[in-house]
């Protein structure tokens, strides 16, 4: 039985690669961090299959200390301060986590297990500012501070890769969503103000760029290319995407009508969900990932966005407190 140590188990890319790697006969484990209250809610089906291990990318000692007691075959690092927003506001946090985080974790691997392969999740927005389409050639601009931590980080895992032979895989994903996806996410944030409105919990939407393009993908698609990267003979990057792309307003429109709304009667903008510098335009061309992995996006646009709004629908008891108290922060 292979084992695995998943970092972000309890972000949405987590949930979705642990039932995959449980499916596959794995024994998981993930790191968790103290948190003051639980956040285990994506995990709650799955909670007895794994084992969790306390600890923190901040902190080597219990990287460490996890990859001691899991001994793992494969390491999926998810963890990140992953909201680009986040990112302009607390841009030394976002570089100690995301950034350096992944050197704690490499030197943990190299002094403790060298031999264990490493997933590491880099990302679209590390082309940033270069114009569509993107693919595994295109050279990388990022546009905000969590863009250059995780290029920091991408080239912390190749030089390893490179100096000591570490079996570092990154995975450049496009922007992938889900049910689970976090409630900030411009994606689950339209989904659940569609619903919320339909509902009758709230009037109208708030938001800021509606003409930014995104790939968008579905995660539970995307995990399943993260552990095909690490069963290859050597260690390489691949770009994942679905090579289709949308504005923010063409998910509005999406969204709102599977509620039977029109959505420009409920969404305003509001300058507070600018960035001080915007990606504007993101498509990924998977080509080497579907050539050498066998790997293809498997759900659509459209049932990507059904299945959000439907799930926003149903369990209205899983956003709608969560969205009352955000509205409190600035
Ligand atoms: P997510 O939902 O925001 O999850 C992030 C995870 O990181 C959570 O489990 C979080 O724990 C954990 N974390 C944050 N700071 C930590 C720390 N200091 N130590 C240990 N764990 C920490 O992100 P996601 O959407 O699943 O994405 C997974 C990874 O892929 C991230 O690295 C993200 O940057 C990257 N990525 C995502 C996308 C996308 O479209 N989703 C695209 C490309 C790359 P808490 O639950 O305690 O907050
Ligand atoms: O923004 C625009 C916003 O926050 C998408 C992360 O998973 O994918 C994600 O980063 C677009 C941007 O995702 C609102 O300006 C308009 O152009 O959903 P987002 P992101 O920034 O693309 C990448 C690949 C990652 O790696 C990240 O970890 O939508 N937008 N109005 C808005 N965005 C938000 N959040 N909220 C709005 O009100």
């Amino acid at each position: 039985m292979k084992k695995a140590l998943l970092t972000g188990i309890t972000g949405q890319d987590g949930f979705y690669l642990a039932e995959h790697l449980l499916s596959l006969g794995y024994q998981v484990y993930g790191l968790k961090r103290r948190t003051s209250t639980s956040n285990m809610e994506r995990l709650k089906d799955i909670l007895d299959q794994i084992t969790l291990i306390d600890g923190d990318l901040l902190d080597s000692s219990s990287l460490v200390r996890a990859i001691r007691i899991s001994q793992p075959d494969e390491v999926y690092n998810l963890a990140a301060q992953s909201f680009v927003k986040t990112s302009f506001e607390q841009p030394e946090l976002t570089g100690e986590v995301t950034a350096l985080g992944v050197t704690r974790l490499l030197e943990a691997i190299r002094q403790n297990a060298p031999e264990t392969r490493l997933y590491q999740a880099s990302t679209s927005e590390m082309f940033g500012g270069h114009p569509p389409p993107q693919s595994d050639e295109t050279p990388f601009y990022p546009r905000s501070p969590y863009g250059v931590a995780k290029l920091y980080a991408h080239w912390m895992v190749v030089n390893y890769r490179e100096a000591y032979d570490t079996f570092g895989c990154c995975g450049i994903l496009f922007n992938h969503e889900s049910p689970f996806r976090g409630s900030e996410f411009v994606t689950q944030k339209i989904a659940q103000g569609a619903a919320s409105i339909k509902l009758g919990y709230s009037k109208y939407l708030e938001l800021g760029n509606l003409d930014a393009k995104r790939d968008w993908g579905y995660a539970k698609d995307f995990v399943k290319a993260m552990h095909l990267m690490l069963q290859q003979d050597k260690p390489e990057d691949f770009v994942i995407a679905t090579g289709e792309a949308h504005t923010v307003k063409e998910f509005c429109e999406a969204a709102f009508s599977r509620v039977g709304l029109d959505w420009s009667k409920y969404v305003r903008i509001s300058e507070k969900y600018m960035r001080p510098s915007e990606v504007s335009y993101l498509l990924g061309n998977a080509t080497k990932a579907k050539r050498v992995l066998g790997w293809e996006p498997e759900t659509s646009f459209q049932d990507l966005v059904a299945k959000m709004v439907d799930h926003a629908m149903a369990h209205p008891e899983q956003w709608y407190k969560a969205k009352k108290n955000a509205k409190k922060s600035t």
